[in-house]
């Protein structure tokens, strides 16, 4: 379209773009700029999301608005209960240009494919200019990533992470790694041992704002999974702040030897709970690595809590941001498993004596979060066993979580959890027997189940799942390096043993009832 010379500069900032250092509002003045911000309901609703993560993002939204309104910034805010919202991010712009016709639009790229995909639409829909900026929140762009990875077959965080370290020169020490290793995650793997007394982070009482918003979701959003009984999530940049201040003074230090333990009641124990925060923009992910690095520095906390939290940020995250632009739009219809079996109905109820399961989908229901092991090791860890479908999986995990969001639940999901892309991101299925559970937790104890009985009546559900999987996939895994050796195990168990696992794990297979149809997407 011919570009027209009109009024100032439209910036939308999208719901997880919350930052005065946004790339479309760097260098630009106050009374040439009109900062769009909109609630609408295509996004609320692409998925059913658990009703505290609209809410935190409606309330984040709000806040971040006033903030920018009391610094001098003109924002047109769009409310999702505006009679003439139109529902889409595309529909909202349009009606935006009508208002006051922009001489361009400046925004900043999408986190989600599906979204990125309608703004490159702009062009052809705006009779303005259209600048898309990169994000730079990102240590890596997505083309670093993409030169990076060009011309590999498989994808190692562990490579892609010393170049992060190397380029942001976090532990460093020179050339060197501080501590001559990279990575310590063998040293973030210590069980729990009796009560853990972590530190109760900071919990926020909701204002007016975040109120009105709880009134709205009750209201629009009823039949969405989650509860707002308790809704404490940091809104502001300055509750994120508080949060990110107790947990370098309270938990770093025992983050890393804990990453990997779970007990049951204890939803937080000693994660950082951030993730809500850096995902929205409130706080600033290499920011905060510089922090954990200073307190390593001054001797506040120890290495393998420091690395091991740094390398959650500049390695994990940025890599699987990058897997994800490098993959899309295949990632998501990926299904190297070929899992078809429908999601448990227990995955939204938690109506399991799996003491783990139902303990993880109870924080996940109650507080829109469960932390890394749980989503791995037990929800995901069912999930692949079980052989559920991938499109289901995948829903769940970005409907229910608080933090998600389809750059960085995709590649987790499909990729890490269900193998879905056929051993690109990770070297090995995360498959682990009720073994694994009983040892870095305390779930079993109290257990319906056993994890020492193997087979039949009150046997770990997890092990004869654990053979069905390693059963149904072996010409597939058994040429891989680091799980094929266990295929010696298998065989030295004889027939009638082998009968025995595969008829007890289809046994419980057929007591899975499947999710009603809805929960997830509408229709
Ligand atoms: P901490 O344990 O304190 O870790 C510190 C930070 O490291 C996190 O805040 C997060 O920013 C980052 N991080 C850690 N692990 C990962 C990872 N695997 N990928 C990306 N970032 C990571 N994280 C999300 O932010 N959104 C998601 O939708 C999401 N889905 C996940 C799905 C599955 C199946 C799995 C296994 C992991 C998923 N994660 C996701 C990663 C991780 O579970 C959460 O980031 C973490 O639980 C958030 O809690 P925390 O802030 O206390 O994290
Ligand atoms: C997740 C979400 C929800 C629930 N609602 C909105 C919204 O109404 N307005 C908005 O700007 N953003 C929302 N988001 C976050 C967006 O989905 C997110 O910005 C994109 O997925 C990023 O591509
Ligand atoms: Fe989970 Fe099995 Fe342990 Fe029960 S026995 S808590 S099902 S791992």
């Amino acid at each position: 379209m011919a570009t027209q010379q009109f009024g100032a500069v439209l910036v939308p900032i999208l719901g997880d773009q919350l930052t005065r250092d946004l790339a479309s509002l760097r260098g630009r003045t106050k009374d040439d700029t009109v900062i769009l911000m909109m609630e609408v309901w295509d996004e609320a609703t692409y998925v059913k999301h658990h009703k505290q993560k609209i809410t935190l993002i409606f309330s984040a939204m709000r806040h971040f608005a006033a903030d920018l309104r009391d610094a001098g910034w003109q924002v047109d805010y769009v409310k999702l209960t505006d009679p003439d919202n139109a529902g889409s991010f595309t529909g909202e712009v349009a009606r935006a240009v009508e208002r006051h016709s922009p001489r361009a639009i400046h925004i900043v790229e999408a986190g989600e494919w599906r979204v990125q995909q309608a703004i490159e639409e702009w062009p052809d829909k705006f009779d303005c200019e259209i600048e898309i900026l990169p994000d730079d929140r990102f240590i890596a762009s997505i083309t670093e990533f993409r030169d990076w990875a060009e011309g590999r077959e498989t994808f190692r965080m562990e490579f892609f992470y010393r170049e992060m370290r190397r380029k942001t020169g976090l532990l460093m020490d020179g050339d060197k790694p501080v501590g001559d290793q990279w990575n310590l995650d063998k040293e973030n793997r210590k069980p729990p041992k009796g009560e853990m007394d972590a530190p109760q982070r900071p919990l926020f009482e909701p204002d007016a704002v975040t109120r009105e918003v709880i009134a709205l979701v009750e209201d629009k959003f009823s039949d969405h999974f989650g509860s707002l009984e308790h809704f404490e999530w940091p809104v502001t940049r300055e509750e994120a702040e508080e949060t990110a201040e107790a947990f370098f003074a309270e938990r770093l230090t025992k983050f890393g030897d804990y990453q990997d333990a779970m007990v049951h009641g204890e939803d937080d124990l000693w994660h950082s709970m951030l993730s809500t925060s850096i995902n929205l923009g409130l706080l600033d992910p290499l920011n905060l690595c510089r922090r954990a690095e200073a307190a390593y520095e001054a001797g506040e906390a120890p290495l393998n809590s420091v690395e091991g939290f740094i390398r959650q940020i500049i390695g994990w995250r940025e890599y699987v941001r990058g897997f994800y632009w490098y993959f899309m739009p295949g990632l998501e219809s990926d299904n190297a498993l070929n899992a078809r079996r429908a999601l448990p109905e227990f995955y939204w109820t938690g109506d399991t004596d799996m003491r783990c399961l139902s303990d993880s989908i109870r924080s996940t229901h109650n507080n829109a979060h469960a932390h890394h092991i749980q989503r791995l090791m037990v929800l995901g860890n069912f999930a692949l066993l079980a052989g559920c479908n991938t499109r289901d999986v995948q829903d769940w995990y970005l409907a229910v979580y608080a933090d998600a969001y389809e750059w960085v639940e995709l590649p987790n999901v499909a990729a890490m959890v269900l193998y879905a892309d056929g051993g690109k991101l990770a070297s090995k299925p995360y498959a682990a027997s009720g073994n694994y559970i009983n040892k870095m937790s305390n779930y079993c104890k109290e257990c319906r189940y056993s994890p020492a009985k193997k087979t039949g009546e009150g046997a770990c559900p997890f092990n004869p799942l654990y053979w069905h999987f390693m059963d149904r996939h072996r010409e597939r895994l058994e040429q891989n390096h680091r799980i094929g050796r266990i295929y010696s195990t298998w065989d030295r168990m004889g027939e009638e043993k082998q009968r025995d696992y595969l008829d007890s794990a289809e046994a419980f297979l057929d007591t899975l009832v499947p999710a009603a149809k809805g929960w997830a997407r509408q229709g």
